[in-house]
């Protein structure tokens, strides 16, 4: 019996891979830190039964038109912007995306973002390592509490239920806005549903974790920012394009609101010169919510086993576009 065969567009390690390797002939893009190029992507699709991609490769029309033979995509990401969902789903193609082996590891990275841009953490590293110390002062680096205040979450889903589960533990008040209501989350943690002008008004920390689509882009526009006290602090774990970074820079800049934290931006990566980069209440970090090396691990190991699922004729464990299922003519 032929193999089916496989494309992983980044290099991951052997172990992680074997099991896919026993069943099916596995072409692994040979770097780790060098995106597959389109046209090599393009071609790999034409022999593929199923493609492990990552959130930098779009996974469109033409890629499903080249992959005649293709069954599965497995991202290596809970987010699935990177990829056109429902024609994959009117072509029988199965998209499986990794979440809850995340959450966790994505909330302590959001948390920590919120803390360093509050208390300023990453200005005070680079300041004692540039010599500047040269005595003490009541208000040297002097940040904003955290304790206490009040976080306003946009996007109540597993990871923010998880940072909210983080602000509990620091005393704080937390309101969120989400598409539905998040009963566990008012039930366990006191979150209170709030709408969004409500929460952008009376919030000192504004996390954003909404996934990006048609609706969620720009939603942070220079009204949402207008809207936001002098005194807040907006963070960003989700996607860049969720907001409008010109109207971020100008509120930045005006001081019409006091800083930022990024894990994400429009363009990744974002080009070093990039204006955001250069102001000194902005904690930036390259895309890295869910990168330690476990739960990176996990991702991996969940994406081989969805696309060995999907070749078996098995159901994957995190499917996104479940009518797939009502549809598997394709396998
Ligand atoms: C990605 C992410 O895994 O899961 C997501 O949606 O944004 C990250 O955790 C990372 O960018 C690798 O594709």
């Amino acid at each position: 019996m032929v193999k089916p065969y496989v494309f992983i567009t980044r290099k991951l390690p052997d172990e992680i891979i074997a099991p896919l390797k026993e069943y099916a002939e596995v072409t692994m893009w040979p770097y780790e830190d060098v995106a597959v190029s389109r046209e090599v992507l393009l071609e790999e699709a034409t022999k593929a039964d199923a493609l492990l991609t990552m959130l930098s490769e779009q996974i469109d029309g033409e890629v499903m038109e080249a992959g005649k033979s293709l069954k599965v995509v497995a991202n290596l990401a809970v987010g699935f912007d990177n990829i056109d969902v429902s024609l994959a789903t009117e072509k029988g193609i199965a998209i499986c995306n990794t979440p809850d082996v995340l959450t966790d590891t994505t909330a302590d990275l959001t948390f920590a973002l919120l803390l360093a841009a509050a208390r300023r953490m990453v200005e005070a590293a680079e300041f004692i390592k540039s010599g500047e110390w040269k005595s003490w002062s009541p208000f040297l680096l002097a940040g904003t509490d955290v304790h206490h205040k009040t976080i306003g979450i946009v996007g109540m889903g597993k990871i923010g239920q998880a940072v909210a589960k983080r602000a509990a533990g620091f005393d704080m008040n937390i309101l969120y806005h989400n598409r539905s209501r998040n009963e566990q989350a008012e039930a366990q943690l006191g979150a209170v549903y709030c709408s969004f002008s409500e929460l952008l008004q009376q919030s000192d920390f504004i996390v954003c974790l909404t996934p990006l689509t048609k609706e969620t882009r720009h939603l942070f526009n220079r009204s949402a920012f207008q809207m936001m006290k002098r005194s807040a602090i907006f963070i960003n774990a989700s996607r860049g394009a969720v907001v409008d970074e010109d109207a971020l820079y100008e509120a930045l800049v005006q001081q019409e609101i006091a800083g930022a934290g990024l894990d994400v931006f429009t363009k990744e990566p974002i080009d070093p010169s990039h204006p955001l980069l250069s102001l000194k209440n902005v904690v930036a970090l390259p895309h890295i919510g869910s990168a330690s090396v476990e739960t990176r691990c996990n991702m991996m190991e969940l994406c081989c086993q969805n696309i060995l699922a999907v070749l078996k004729g098995e159901t994957p464990k995190t499917l996104v576009n479940k009518e797939w299922l009502l549809n598997r003519h394709n396998v």
